[in-house]
């Protein structure tokens, strides 16, 4: 009885954790060197750039549908330089680069043969996402394809508008499915996109089993390409067994300090996804501090523009990018290829670590000394702040002591190079 209690217990324990699983095949090694690359550029553009006005969103909110739906004709970013965007993505640091090659509002910045809602059919008459896939090759900025599961402007899928509940009784989900098959073929034979970053999987007409049939599609066609959770259904910031995709998708927000599960948030240099003119921007600080909180809870940063209806960068964003990067090529040791903790980041500081180094992200100066917990079983051997001079210090059962210089080297973020005694990867997180 004793040893059928105990199966019992063991076929509980399994199949639960088999549950919680995401349907997910990617292999470690590529999701190693995904999360490795620690900050990406994400770019929200089309017609709607005309208007200044949330890509998707302001379809009949702010701009009426046929007004919306009418802008393509309109629309000739003569001034368009994927080089250009490309080089601008490089000053800053990234290591990948997404673009939006088809939004909820269903237009298509590359010649596809399935709609002709697409970029041929504008005066540009010129492939984007071609431009930028060959752009980011040059430059060595790994492309990346975001596209949308919900198309309100295809009338196969069955809501035609933000707010929609009631299905369109003429609408056709399998022929939907199969268009976005048809494309997303395209986009990944034509381009070869390094990750794919699906969204819009919130709504009734899309579900968990559309989202495996899609996925199993992919790796088929590239066993390699990484694919985020919004293929599945669920809270973006999860990957459990509702999540079909590689990685979770935090959105606004830092995500949580994880060191099992990958993850990726995705936020916003000014308040607007697409280009909004005079849109509130962040400040340098902000920028450098949600990097560096970012990498600290062990996830990637996804940050993005909107390019204006010319096709170029607004100049204060790319300013603000290229002071970015001026950051990055200080300090980018304690960002790339680390890996997030193994304290808790928080307001003060966060910190990252790599081999026997431990990266402490300094926000702001708490006093003449930075208190931390101890780490047992550990010892620092040198502190030194990175690129500069060497940090006073005092260790014992009870914590760690730095001192801390009138002047902090950097206004946004200060890096302290902490070396131990041996390799930091395997100290458990601490603090809450
Ligand atoms: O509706 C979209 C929104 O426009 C934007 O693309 C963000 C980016 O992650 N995703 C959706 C909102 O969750």
């Amino acid at each position: 009885m004793k040893q059928l209690k105990l199966i019992g217990l063991l076929l509980l324990v399994s199949s639960s954790l088999l549950m919680a699983q995401p349907y997910s095949t990617i292999s470690k090694k590529t999701m190693e060197d995904f999360m490795g690359k620690r900050f990406g550029m994400f770019i929200h553009w089309g017609p709607v750039s005309l208007r200044g006005t949330e890509i998707g969103w302001s379809r009949n909110h702010g701009v009426t549908q046929s007004d919306y739906d009418s802008l393509y004709k309109q629309f000739n970013p003569v001034d368009f330089d994927a080089d250009a965007w490309v080089k601008t993505a490089k000053e800053t640091g990234v290591k990948y680069l997404t673009i939006t090659a088809k939004h909820h509002d269903g237009f298509c910045l590359w010649p596809t043969a399935y709609t002709d809602y697409n970029i041929m059919n504008t005066p540009y008459k010129k492939d984007v996402v071609g431009a930028l896939a060959k752009a980011c090759k040059k430059y060595g900025i790994k492309f990346c394809i975001y596209y949308t599961v919900l198309d309100w402007y295809d009338r196969r899928y069955p809501l035609h508008n933000d707010g929609n509940k009631v299905p369109d009784p003429k609408a056709n989900m399998p022929q939907f499915v199969q268009y976005m098959k048809d494309q997303l073929k395209e986009l990944v034979t034509n381009y070869h996109p390094y990750m794919l970053w699906f969204d819009g999987n919130w709504e009734a007409p899309w579900t968990l089993a559309d989202g495996k049939e899609i996925y199993d599609f992919l790796r088929k066609l590239d066993p390699n390409v990484v694919i985020n959770n919004r293929l599945g259904k669920g809270k973006h910031t999860l990957l459990n067994e509702e999540s079909v995709g590689d990685y979770a998708t935090p959105e606004q927000q830092i995500g949580a300090l994880n060191m099992t599960t990958p993850w990726e948030s995705c936020i916003t240099l000014c308040r607007q996804w697409a280009w909004k003119p005079g849109d509130a921007m962040k400040s340098l600080k902000e920028c450098i501090q949600t990097l560096a909180s970012t990498a600290g809870g062990n996830g990637n940063l996804l940050f993005n523009i909107g390019p204006m209806p010319d096709g170029r960068i607004e100049e204060r964003q790319v300013l603000r990018l290229r002071e970015i990067g001026a950051w990055i090529k200080k300090y980018g040791e304690a960002i790339y290829n680390t890996k997030g903790g193994p304290y808790q980041p928080n307001k003060v500081f966060a910190t990252t670590r790599k081999g026997k180094k431990i990266y402490l992200h300094l926000f702001q100066k708490p006093g003449e000394q930075l208190k931390l917990a101890a780490i047992p079983g550990y010892k620092i051997k040198k502190a030194r702040f990175l690129g500069g001079p060497r940090v006073h210090f005092q260790q014992d059962e009870g914590g760690i002591a730095l001192q801390l210089p009138e002047q902090l080297p950097d206004e946004n973020d200060s890096v302290i190079v902490l070396e131990l005694n041996k390799n930091t990867e395997g100290i458990a997180i601490i603090g809450k």
